[in-house]
């Protein structure tokens, strides 16, 4: 079985186009960035053409997990890039992380996913709520890819709202009694621990590390998806689960807790986005240059050029938004609000860079020849997790007007 799996890599390495991304800069936004942050991005950069680039399309179209990325994805720090290196991180600040994140959603945005679910929602949770005991257990080993991390927040009937989650704990002397269900989990039925969040008796979210394994716990896989292929959904499903008390983050409270992931996550994709439209956009870019019609480079037409010329500011807009975002995050002062701003902006760049994109290639843009319909696809999902483009439009009304539109 991994013979074959290692025969399949190597043809499609052996027989993949060579990827001739290269980013965009048209503000000269590299000036503002430090050393530390070129070299992160041009690490995960190169990673990414070398192990992402020539094997992508087929996993997204098989609909597979390219888990064999896991060690690599570890090797390159992607596991927690800003987790303290006491912790297995890579101790770096928050725009190293962001373009870590754009570089690998520049990729697949399933790949950026998989990064985001272990380092943003599941290291970072235990890093913040758990005891030291319980960091020393978990944190190296999801650093180095030897555990795989699920963060368990949605429920099948509470996904905006999770504060009407119905997942719960009872206590039961030294554990707790988990009973419920989450849906839409990444990476959940290959996960070795899930961070879950759960109601206690008196109402309050608590949240906790439950072992794959332990009696009671289940993670089928969803199938199904015509968007992010290239990573693995699942439920969890908790009958009667006994977790230890010690398993228990001990001090936080209510929703506050799992929305300080999601900030931290939000964060990564505001940055992610910004990568896959990048690609979209040097993939027409190039395409409008090579083909030709009525006898001329279709890039010489008015309206191909409207198209570009829009792609490049939208992306230096985001680009921007994003660079500022990391010098407030840096200094601690990146408002949830704030960050609810640039998700929701920066997504919404991506997916509508994907669809002008894939009408510059014309019929080509439909195929796996290009990345763009990959992306396209992806890009719809993004726009939904981590809060959906309307949620997020409701914070930033709410932050502006101190007026609750949920309640
Ligand atoms: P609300 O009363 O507004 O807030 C409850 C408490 O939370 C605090 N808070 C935050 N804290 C940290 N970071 C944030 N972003 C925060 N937002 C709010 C707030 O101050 C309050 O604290 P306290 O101490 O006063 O209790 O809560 P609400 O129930 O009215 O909900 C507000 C709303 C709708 C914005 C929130 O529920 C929301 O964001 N909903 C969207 C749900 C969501 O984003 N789900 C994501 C699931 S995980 C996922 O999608 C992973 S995808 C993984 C991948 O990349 O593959
Ligand atoms: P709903 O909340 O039912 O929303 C449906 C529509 O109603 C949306 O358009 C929404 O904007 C709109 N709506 C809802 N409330 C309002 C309102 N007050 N005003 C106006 N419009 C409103 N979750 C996890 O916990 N962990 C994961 O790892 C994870 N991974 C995911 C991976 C994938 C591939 C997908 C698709 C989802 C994942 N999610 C995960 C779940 C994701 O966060 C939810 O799908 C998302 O929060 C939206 O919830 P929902 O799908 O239940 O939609």
């Amino acid at each position: 079985m991994e013979n074959n799996q290692n025969g399949i890599l190597e043809e499609l390495h052996r027989s993949a186009r060579q990827d001739k991304f290269q980013g965009h800069d048209y503000y000269n936004i590299d000036e503002l960035l430090e050393t530390e942050h070129l070299l992160a991005r041009d690490a995960v950069r190169e990673w990414v053409k070398k192990e992402v680039s020539p094997i992508i399309e087929y996993y997204a179209e098989k609909a597979e997990y390219p888990r064999h990325l896991v060690k690599g994805l570890a090797e390159i720090g992607a596991f927690g890039p800003s987790i303290p290196a006491k912790y297995g991180g890579g101790g770096m600040d928050e725009i190293a992380y962001g373009l870590m994140m754009q570089e690998l959603e520049r990729g697949d945005s399933g790949v950026r996913s998989a990064a985001s679910v272990q380092g943003s929602l599941v290291m970072y949770p235990i890093y913040r709520y758990a005891t030291e005991e319980q960091k020393m257990k978990y944190l190296p080993k999801l650093a180095n890819g030897e555990f795989i991390g699920c963060f368990g927040l949605t429920e099948p009937d509470h996904g905006s709202n999770p504060a009407g989650m119905i997942t719960n704990i009872k206590d039961d002397g030294d554990a707790y009694i988990l009973n419920g269900s989450k849906m839409w989990i990444t990476n959940s039925p290959i996960a070795d621990v899930a961070v879950v969040w759960a109601k206690d008796e008196e109402g309050k979210i608590r949240g906790m590390v439950v072992e794959a394994g332990t009696p009671g716990f289940s993670a089928p896989e969803i199938h199904g998806k015509w968007s992010l292929r290239a990573s693995i959904t699942g439920e969890l499903v908790f009958e009667d689960v006994r977790v230890p008390k010690s398993q228990v983050f001990p001090e936080i409270r209510g929703l506050r807790g799992p929305l300080s992931c999601l900030s931290k996550a939000r964060y990564g994709i505001a940055w992610g986005a910004i990568g896959a439209a990048m690609d979209c956009y040097d993939s027409a870019l190039r395409y409008s240059l090579e083909r030709e019609q009525f006898g001329k480079p279709i890039g010489g037409f008015q309206l191909t050029q409207k198209k570009l010329a829009e792609m490049i500011t939208e992306i230096t807009k985001a680009q921007l938004l994003a660079w500022r975002l990391g010098t407030l995050a840096n200094k601690g002062k990146a408002s949830p609000a704030q960050i609810s701003m640039a998700k929701r902006n920066n997504v919404n760049m991506a997916l509508e860079i994907a669809r002008e994109a894939r009408q510059i290639h014309g019929g080509m843009g439909i195929t796996n020849e290009y990345p763009v319909m990959r992306h396209m696809m992806n890009l719809e999902t993004v726009l939904t997790y981590e809060g959906t483009h309307d949620i997020h439009l409701l914070i930033t009304g709410m932050d502006v007007t101190g007026l609750n539109a949920f309640k």
